[in-house]
């Protein structure tokens, strides 16, 4: 009996299922750069870079490891292109008893898995996912008998499910959550460590080579390129957020500095989501750093609650929900992602600042995705579709299990509310509060009308006054109209005319 074991991009582990009962004697292990991956959307070049660099790298440790593994360069002459034509060429051309592989992370893929066995008149086993914390059939019954879903009771069933930062039954500490501790606006003089910067080898350059030449049209910077592409040396980025950054994690969370894209965050959602790190280690090691008195509670508890809480919710939701949840659009938003978004060639300064890091570096962090380009984009009525494309291609930890509940479910509400419990809208000041942008933009963030008030100011009444009928019952927004009904008729007006004749430069 041999089999033909697929590792997928984003299946980069040791620990990985379909390597269970490999025999290395008779199994081959196929792993593929295809067009159709890099090209179904239009990823950011960095991201195909250290993919194809960690697959390649991947590759050759399993070669040392004694495993037989054919590796499918994206420029050989006989690719086929797309994970089923390179199957099919393999199995064409050698053997197999049956095909074997760990269930991808992504709807579209998993269909065109469940298709191959008729395809080919193979036998094909697609094992489950033992990375994850929560299987999705755990996860289906756990939201069965909910009406509408909460991550902070899944989170508590995950603590002491696995027995993290537990004291018996209750929470060290005596709190679950301590987000009411991580809101620190940044200040001045903060010493901010650097992110991890790995050694960029022959294996990158060559990478970097052919997806400089192949994918030249692609968005965003290959160069420089300093991820992990080995578990080795994402072990050492982890170490290093540990011992160098987790201290403040908690307090700057929210806080964005200009100059400053890496702030106090982790960077490992890239090794986490295609394999190289596995959840439980991270949340270990940073448990370990707070029993060890190296890293506060809310610092350690608010990493903790990203890993198994919120990771594992926004996947639960995805295959929960898929494949309609790819079709929400609660407030029938249809207005085209503008080009600044490519670009970064805005006066708003929040956002020219964010769109320039994330072609840089391929990377924004949670408060730069949330609170100013989503939030732009749920206030400006941005198509869920376009949104939703937008953040998948631009950030090399975005693969659509992660990106679309948390693009369509947290930052658009296109949902209408079955993940989160009210719109993330935030006018001007909020940004203003949490970072520096303001100060060198042109538009001011104090004023809330005309030509020189920032745009966030008006957008944001403007969404609530548009939605109002879509909003109105939800308890959470209730106060911000009977706020915006006290205002007078002239203001309202105002709030309308500006939002329409800023809305209208967009599709310039
Ligand atoms: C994202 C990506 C890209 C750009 N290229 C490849 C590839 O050439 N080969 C591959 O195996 N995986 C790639 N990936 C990751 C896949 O898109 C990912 O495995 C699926 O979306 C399932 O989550
Ligand atoms: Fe952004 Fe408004 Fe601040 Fe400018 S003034 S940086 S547009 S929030």
């Amino acid at each position: 009996m041999n089999s033909l074991r697929i590792i997928l991009g984003d299946q980069l582990s040791w620990s990985i299922s379909s390597l269970d009962e490999c025999d290395k004697s008779t199994d081959v292990i196929l792993m593929c750069e295809v067009w159709n991956e890099a090209t179904y959307v239009r990823h950011h070049k960095k991201k195909i870079v250290f993919l194809f660099s960690a697959m390649r790298h991947f590759s050759k440790e399993l070669l040392k490891a004694g495993y037989q593994v054919r590796y499918s360069e994206l420029d050989d002459d006989d690719n086929a292109g797309s994970f089923a034509g390179e199957v099919g060429r393999c199995l064409a051309e050698q053997k197999f008893d049956k095909v074997v592989i760990t269930q991808p992370g992504e709807f579209r893929v998993l269909e065109d898995v469940q298709s191959w066995s008729e395809r080919f008149k193979i036998s094909v086993d697609i094992l489950p996912d033992t990375r994850f914390l929560c299987a999705p059939e755990e996860f289906a019954s756990w939201a069965e008998s909910r009406k509408q879903l909460r991550m902070e009771y899944f989170y508590r069933e995950m603590r002491q499910r696995y027995n993290i930062l537990m004291n018996g039954r209750d929470p060290v500490g005596g709190q679950w959550n301590y987000d009411a501790d991580n809101r620190k606006p940044p200040k001045n003089g903060l010493d901010i460590p650097t992110t991890y910067k790995s050694e960029f080898d022959i294996i990158t350059k060559t990478v970097s080579e052919l997806v400089a030449k192949k994918f030249a049209d692609h968005f965003g910077d290959i160069h420089p390129f300093h991820f992990a592409v080995t578990r080795e040396q994402a072990l050492i980025a982890l170490h290093q957020f540990i011992e160098q950054r987790l201290l403040h994690f908690g307090d700057y969370q929210d806080a964005m500095l200009m100059g400053e894209p890496w702030m106090y965050h982790a960077h490992i959602g890239f090794y986490l989501n295609c394999g190289l790190l596995l959840p439980l280690e991270c949340v270990q090691a940073a448990e370990q750093a707070y029993h060890d008195g190296r890293a506060p509670l809310n610092a350690v508890e608010g990493f903790i609650r990203q890993i198994i809480g919120w990771r594992e919710y926004i996947r639960g939701i995805y295959w929960l929900k898929m494949p309609d949840y790819a079709q929400q659009n609660f407030f029938e938003a249809d207005r085209a992602l503008p080009s600044f978004y490519w670009t970064g060639e805005t006066e708003m300064n929040c956002l020219k600042n964010c769109v320039t890091e994330t072609r840089q570096n391929a990377y924004a962090h949670h408060i730069q995705r949330l609170m100013v380009l989503g939030n732009f984009a749920l206030i400006a009525g941005l198509s869920p579709k376009e949104v939703n494309e937008w953040f998948l291609i631009v950030y090399a930890d975005a693969y659509e299990w992660a990106e679309l509940p948390n693009v369509s479910g947290m930052v658009l509400f296109a949902d209408g509310g079955y993940l989160a419990s009210k719109p993330y809208a935030a006018g001007g000041s909020y940004i203003n509060k949490m970072s520096n942008y303001c100060k060198s933009c042109a538009y001011n963030v104090t004023k809330k009308n005309g030509s020189e008030a920032c745009p966030f100011n008006y957008l944001y009444w403007d969404f609530l006054a548009r939605n109002r009928e879509k909003l109105a019952s939800n308890h959470r927004i209730g106060m911000m109209y009977r706020t915006y009904d006290r205002m007078d008729e002239e203001k309202k007006q105002a709030i309308t005319a500006d939002s329409h004749r800023f809305l209208a430069t967009l599709a310039l």
